[in-house]
């Protein structure tokens, strides 16, 4: 083997250069240590369940958890029980007897109310509150042993106290005098996979689709259950299995019997199963020749079609569905308005209690029009009109998961209609799945802004929850980063932006650091010489990110093909970056304020003060809203263009610290999953470097100022930067 190795590495010092040569170093020493050591290749994700090494804790656990008692034989109080033992075995090394009795101290006691008499006899006041999902986990003595209880109304709530219970060992808290009371804040937490029916994934970096439609519904992949099982371990409770750029043909019944199958893995979970909905589809796939919304043909096929669907999937939870946005068919087509139709779709799907989440990412790509406004304006008017089982789902931001946004105007703008917010799990402009990003800390941002619909404390949390207005559904969804790589996400961190959205799904009020401590903990090591200056850089890194990507309100200055890489220069049919950053001689960024695009009067008066003003606005959104000229003073002291090249560069050295301290973790991560991260935080430095010099030349052009002292000018020229391209997933 060494001298296989020896040989390679001749072979390719002398054909191919020295970077190439790390790489090829890298890889093979990858290779080496896992075929050596059986590393971990993070297909467990955070379901590892390594054994606790710590020896008093160990005992303590093990004394409090000997044994479970639970009657009953639901698929998800067996899947409960069955994680339980799992986890616990690998944790503590016991294994776990399945009881039906109270009769020793260290029973693990599981169950609800109506299917279990001692939870009954209990009679835990806790319960009334908890609805259908939330949990009870408490240190009782029953019969005068010490007892672990998890009590809910109903199994899915037990399976989630279960989680809950092991997450507490994974990250060594205490199990003793336990008083967990827990349920979500938000009822629809829901995963959408831009999955195709051909097997890929539209804006996937992780390999291809999990849905292996060829072989549905007859084999089904063991992944299905994985799946399902780190959902649940986050509260996850519905996905939608395809993209929204839809296909008529995932309503054909062969791909409904598809879906079907997917669907009784996942029930056991609590997950239930949604579909896109392409509006044409009563065209496309049921012959008629119109597809308006109001037509009385196309209101029975939807409704016939619908039907079906509950056939086969009878606790299906309904469409998802892009309309006249982006070329995708809608009401639009035949003059009837977005509410028309989703309250047709809503209609249909009302008797079997199903929703529409219908999406508000919509605007038409018109020169001179600002994209920022045109999702508020096209559905404000609507508020009020939509049936009580739609929800509207706009993006966070008001143009396009961007790095950094302001929040989307419609969040506290339509109090009368149910708004479900969409996030993007998917770095589709954050550096795929190359670059270390963490998001919770952008998901936390957007949830904790506070609109002013109703004065102070109106946050996009409680609107979202549904509490504000006290609507009756509340719904979250996030874009997965999920495919067939092994280790589901592309980047081992890339894991941790799954598990966030979960967690903040559930409550959108948790921390950030509390989520990446115990992602940590549970992904790789307890070791706090790892999990702290870890999750430093975990929960810096969204910001460093914007740095060398597009700082200081900067949007929409990608590659616009690939979105991939730097491309304020870009222009392709139709798109020409330089409208999102309007860089000229005197200075940079959008007007957006009372002078400018007026975007800002989508806001309540506070938050449209803060931003139409120069002197309040944060710097983070200053180009957003600002035309600013390149000599205008930030509230650092420094000029705009000292400030933006300034901003580039911290961003580069923040992932190349990053870089330092990975390097010096080596032995305290499993030998795999550190070669892969040390070669992307090298990618993602590259890459860093690229945006920065690119950009700052490019925006140099106008500016026609030096780079401040101290600042090391690019290597090479702009041309050279422009020229840089990505391997598209087009290319053959
Ligand atoms: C954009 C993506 C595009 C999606 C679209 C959407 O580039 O692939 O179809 O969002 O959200 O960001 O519908």
């Amino acid at each position: 083997m060494y001298k296989i190795f020896k040989d390679l590495l001749w072979w390719t010092s002398h054909r191919i250069g020295s970077i190439f040569l790390l790489r090829v170093v890298l890889l093979l020493l990858g290779l080496l240590v896992w075929t050596k050591s059986n590393a971990e290749n993070g297909y467990d994700l955070w379901l590892r369940y390594k054994p606790v090494h710590e020896t008093s804790l160990k005992n303590n656990y093990q004394s409090v958890i000997k044994q479970i008692s639970a009657s009953g034989n639901s698929a998800s109080l067996i899947a409960a029980i069955t994680e339980l033992q799992i986890g616990m075995k690998g944790l503590l090394n016991v294994s776990l007897p399945h009881v039906k009795t109270v009769n020793v101290n260290g029973t693990l006691l599981l169950g609800t109310p109506s299917t279990n008499a001692a939870i009954a006899r209990l009679n835990l006041a806790e319960l009334k509150d908890l609805g259908k999902e939330g949990y009870l986990i408490k240190s009782l003595q029953i019969n005068r042993r010490s007892c672990t209880v998890i009590a809910s109304n109903t199994d899915i709530g037990l399976l989630y106290g279960s989680y809950h219970l092991l997450r507490l060992i994974q990250t060594r808290h205490s199990i003793q005098k336990l008083l967990i009371v827990e349920k979500p804040k938000i009822q629809l937490r829901v995963l959408n996979h831009w999955d195709n029916l051909n097997g890929t994934v539209e804006r996937g970096y992780a390999g291809s689709s999990l849905w292996d439609w060829q072989r549905l519904p007859g084999y089904l992949d063991p992944r299905y259950t994985d799946y399902a099982r780190a959902n649940a371990s986050i509260g996850i409770n519905g996905t939608v299995i395809n993209n929204v750029n839809a296909s008529a043909k995932s309503l054909t019944k062969t791909y409904l019997l598809k879906a079907a199958a997917l669907a009784d893995v996942f029930r056991p979970y609590g997950i239930k199963v949604y579909l896109t909905a392409r509006f044409s589809a009563p065209i496309e796939i049921g012959g008629l020749k119109t597809a308006d919304p109001l037509d009385p043909e196309v209101i029975k096929w939807w409704k016939l079609k619908v039907d079906e669907i509950y056939r086969y999937i009878p606790d299906f939870g309904g469409f998802l569905v892009k309309a006249n946005s982006e070329g995708q068919p809608g009401p639009q087509d035949y003059k009837r308005s977005h509410a028309e139709g989703a309250n047709m779709m809503a209609d249909a799907l009302a008797p079997h209690n199903g929703v529409v989440m219908w999406r508000a990412f919509v605007y038409e790509n018109i020169k001179g029009e600002d994209r920022a406004k045109q999702a508020y304006q096209e559905f404000k008017k609507f508020d009020g009109d939509f049936k009580s089982n739609v929800l509207l789902q706009p993006k966070n931001g008001p143009i396009d998961f961007q790095p950094r946004e302001p929040f989307h105007p419609l969040f506290g703008a339509m109090s009368k209609t149910q708004l479900m917010l969409e996030f993007q799990i998917t770095q589709e402009y954050l550096g795929f799945a190359t670059h270390l990003v963490y998001l919770a800390p952008m998901f936390k941002e957007t949830l904790s802004t506070d609109t002013y619909a109703k004065g102070k404390g109106s946050t996009i949390a409680k609107i979202v929850e549904g509490k504000l207005e006290s609507h009756q559904i509340s719904g979250i969804a996030g874009v997965a980063n999920i495919g067939s790589d092994i280790n589901w996400t592309g980047h081992p961190f890339a894991q941790s932006n799954w598990y966030a959205f979960g967690r903040m799904a559930w409550n959108p009020e948790a921390s950030p650091e509390t989520i990446a401590d115990d992602w940590l903990k549970m992904t790789f090591s307890t070791d706090p010489s790892f999990v702290v200056p870890v999750k430093e850089y975990m929960l810096a890194s969204r910001e460093h990110a914007v740095h060398y990507m597009m700082p200081l309100g900067l949007n929409h200055i990608m590659n616009l093909g690939t979105h991939y890489g730097p491309g304020p220069w870009d222009k392709i049919p139709g798109w020409n970056a330089h409208d999102y950053h309007l860089a000229d001689a005197e200075g940079l960024g959008v007007d957006r304020t009372d002078k400018g695009s007026n975007a800002v009067e989508q806001y309540f008066p506070e938050v449209r003060q803060k931003y139409n003003d120069i002197k309040s606005i944060p710097p983070e959104l200053l180009l957003w809203f600002h035309h600013v000229p390149w000599k205008y003073r930030m509230p650092t002291g420094k000029s705009l263009w000292e400030e933006l090249v300034y901003t580039y560069y911290s961003g580069v050295s923040a992932v190349e610290k990053m870089q330092n301290t990975w390097d010096g973790l080596k032995d305290k991560v499993d030998p795999l999953r550190f070669v892969q991260v040390k070669q992307l935080l090298a990618e993602q430095q590259r890459e860093a470097a690229w945006w920065r010099d690119g950009s700052v030349l490019y925006f140099q052009t106008y500016s026609k100022m030096p780079l401040p002292q101290g600042f090391k000018v690019p290597a090479q020229s702009l041309e050279h930067y422009k020229q840089i391209k990505m391997p598209d997933r087009t290319d053959k």
